[in-house]
């Protein structure tokens, strides 16, 4: 099953070409996050084509859906190593590649495609938590230390972490001395047009953990973390990312078997449909 409206051939230059990959062998609380994909795509169906708050529609974005990658489910490695050469053959294609995880480490391995592609990749990372440990209990890659690793490969002044509310002491404090976090007492938009603004101009490379919204709006996550903003917030805050030239960009940690409820699938799709149609779809008002 194909994401709604998604068109049929291959991923054209110009095109958004998203892919699920669905893998969750690094999480460190609850798995789930590997049926992620599929049921965001069924999810999708439950939803208008039409975006009544952005006054333009799906079937008017140049987009793809090329399936799942095949990953190997024992190993970290080979599956960001996966991802990566995933992520850059679409890239050098010069599609979009829109990545649905998954578990967030995987990120890594979009990001180490991209830069290949885009060697000045800004990174800008929606997420509850800062993912920025060295390491989790001596393994280096892993959901928890993704963001570090990202660091590591475009440089922590290239990174942009939004949204953030969990971490250890040692993370945050990192984070405040070596990437561009946010200012304090900025909400979550006021956070996403700081970073815009800064990274106007550059490749940039988006990623939203679910979990960034508060668990009332998407319970169905491994890491689940109170405080977090609403779906509406969430949305504002994409919307300042208009008009960057995204180059890539992903949706991960859905895990659908923690919701029996089901709100999160569709909020992920929710989610997926208004970025496509927003920063893809070439939609000219709206009613942001
Ligand atoms: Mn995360």
């Amino acid at each position: 099953m194909k994401f709604l409206a998604a068109r049929d051939g291959e991923p054209a230059p110009g095109t958004v070409a998203l892919f699920g990959a669905p893998f969750d062998a690094t999480v460190t609380y609850r798995g789930g996050a590997r049926f992620g994909p599929a049921r965001i795509r069924e999810a999708s169906y439950g939803l208008e084509e039409y975006s009544a708050r952005l006054d333009a529609s799906l079937a008017d974005v140049p987009f793809v859906d090329v399936g799942d990658l095949d990953l190997a489910h024992g190993s970290p490695a080979r599956a960001v190593d996966e991802v990566a050469r995933a992520a850059a053959g679409l890239a050098r294609r010069g599609a979009v590649p829109f990545m649905l995880g998954g578990e967030h480490l995987l990120t890594l391995g979009a990001v180490r495609g991209l830069a290949e592609v885009y060697p000045d990749l800004a990174v800008i990372q929606l997420d509850a938590h800062a993912d920025l440990r060295e390491d989790w209990m001596g393994e280096p890659l892993s959901h928890a230390t993704v963001m570090r690793r990202v660091s590591e490969i475009v440089g922590a002044g290239s990174l942009f972490p939004l949204g953030i509310r969990s971490g250890t002491a040692e993370e945050i404090a990192w984070g405040r001395a070596h990437t561009r976090w946010p200012r304090d007492g900025q909400d979550l938009a006021a956070q996403a047009r700081a970073a815009a603004a800064a990274a106007a101009g550059r490749p940039v490379y988006v990623t939203i953990d679910i979990d960034v919204l508060d668990p009332s709006a998407a319970p169905g996550t491994g890491t689940p973390e109170p405080g977090g903003v609403s779906f509406l917030d969430l949305l504002a805050a994409l919307d300042q990312l208009r008009g960057l030239r995204i180059v890539a960009c992903d949706l991960v940690e859905t895990a659908p078997p923690l919701d029996p409820s089901g709100r999160t699938e569709v909020t992920a799709a929710a989610i997926c449909r208004h970025v496509l149609i927003g920063w893809f779809g070439g939609a000219g008002g709206g009613a942001f």
